[in-house]
């Protein structure tokens, strides 16, 4: 492979490249980082969307025919909790499919990933697959996590800390879908890591999937790499079992979106009075998930009234399947190139490596 990759990577030396990047107009909304982490409280704006991001967002899909609302919103503190326990439901394979997949092949990841890098995480969970993967790394110099919670950032944060005292903890409270300015570390990177775990890339559309592509491509340069995590296409029924619990607990995951904007918007949505329900579509590669009306009623936010007929739906997530080639398309059309992956036995979840192409 004649990658811009494999031509950087024969000079192990820390080499100096920037990290920096031009700075877009977006960037003075997203560009908040804190370069000194040594203090506990963070210097850090927060950028939890507000009640009018939250509100123009809602009315924008409702108007909408068919209706929509997006999945970002999702992760309130309750939704999280909530997504944790999705985690370990017997249907939902892709988290436990995944941290398989990493016991059993990270030493290989590492190495091709090289020493001294700067890893850089979109979003931060749980941290369970962080520590793996900065465990598993030959010396890398700083982590970054790029996360738009003020409180989930300082969470993930405080317990690496400790965990990998010698690993620079360089923070960004950001969106991590707008041009993100990365903080320096002290010890020089050999490169610049991009870690987008989960399988959350599948939640965009693919338009957006290749922006947010782009944009890791600016980030990581000619010499650095991104490792995504993508949960691959197989027998629709194990996917549509993972989200349709039996325990139903992805449902409430999917009404608690509504629960959060009666909250935070002032909304009337009855919580009795929809329903989800999650479909694949396999000619799309995609779960389709809906909060369906279940009867003539009206909601009202703000002064805008919004009527549902029976049976009508919002459509709120997209989770999208992949295959190695919908996969390297995907990649390809933002610029980058898959140099590198693993699948777990049964091919259910992949990794990918990927570098700009030259
Ligand atoms: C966290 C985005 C990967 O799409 O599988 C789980 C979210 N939604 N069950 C996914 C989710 C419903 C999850 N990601």
């Amino acid at each position: 492979m004649n990658t811009c990759f494999d031509q950087d990577s024969r000079h192990l030396a820390p080499a100096h490249q920037g990290s920096s990047r031009q700075v877009s107009t977006a960037e003075r909304f997203a560009k908040v980082y804190a370069s000194d982490l040594s203090q506990d409280d963070l210097d850090l704006t927060d950028l939890h969307p507000t009640r009018a991001d939250i509100a123009r967002d809602a009315l924008a899909g409702l108007v909408h025919s068919p209706k929509y609302l997006s999945s970002k919103y999702f992760y309130d503190a309750r939704g999280s909790q909530l997504f944790e326990a999705i985690t370990r439901l017997p249907e939902y394979y892709p988290t436990r499919t995944e941290i398989a997949l990493m016991e059993a092949r990270l030493p290989e990841i590492a190495k091709a990933i090289g020493r001294y890098a700067h890893v850089v995480e979109y979003g931060s969970g749980s941290g369970r697959k962080t520590r793996m993967l900065l465990d598993a790394l030959a010396d890398p110099v700083a982590y970054t996590p790029i996360e738009i919670s003020r409180s989930a950032l300082q969470a993930s944060v405080g317990r690496l800390r400790a965990e990998f005292p010698h690993i620079q903890m360089l923070p960004v409270c950001a969106d991590f879908t707008r041009s993100v300015e990365l903080p320096h570390s002290t010890r020089t990177a050999a490169r610049t890591l991009v870690y987008f775990p989960g399988s959350t890339i599948g939640n965009f559309t693919a338009d957006e999937a290749v922006a947010l592509l782009r944009e890791m491509r600016v980030t990581i340069g000619q010499r650095g790499v991104a490792l995504i995590g993508i949960d691959l296409q197989k027998d629709p029924a194990l996917i549509e079992a993972a989200y349709n619990d039996a325990a139903g607990v992805t449902a409430q995951f999917t009404l608690n979106l509504l629960t959060r904007l009666n909250r935070e918007i002032g909304s009337d949505f009855d919580l009795d009075g929809f329903r989800h329900r999650a479909r694949y579509d396999a000619n799309a590669g995609r779960i389709d998930t809906y909060l369906v009306s279940q009867r003539q009623q009206s909601v009202h936010v703000g002064q805008s009234t919004f009527d549902f007929a029976p049976d009508e739906t919002i459509h709120v997530e997209y989770s999208h399947k992949y295959t190695d080639t919908s996969f390297a398309e995907l990649a390809a059309l933002a610029g980058l190139h898959v140099i590198d992956g693993w699948n777990d036995s049964r091919s259910w979840f992949g990794l990918r490596l990927l570098a700009a192409r030259c």
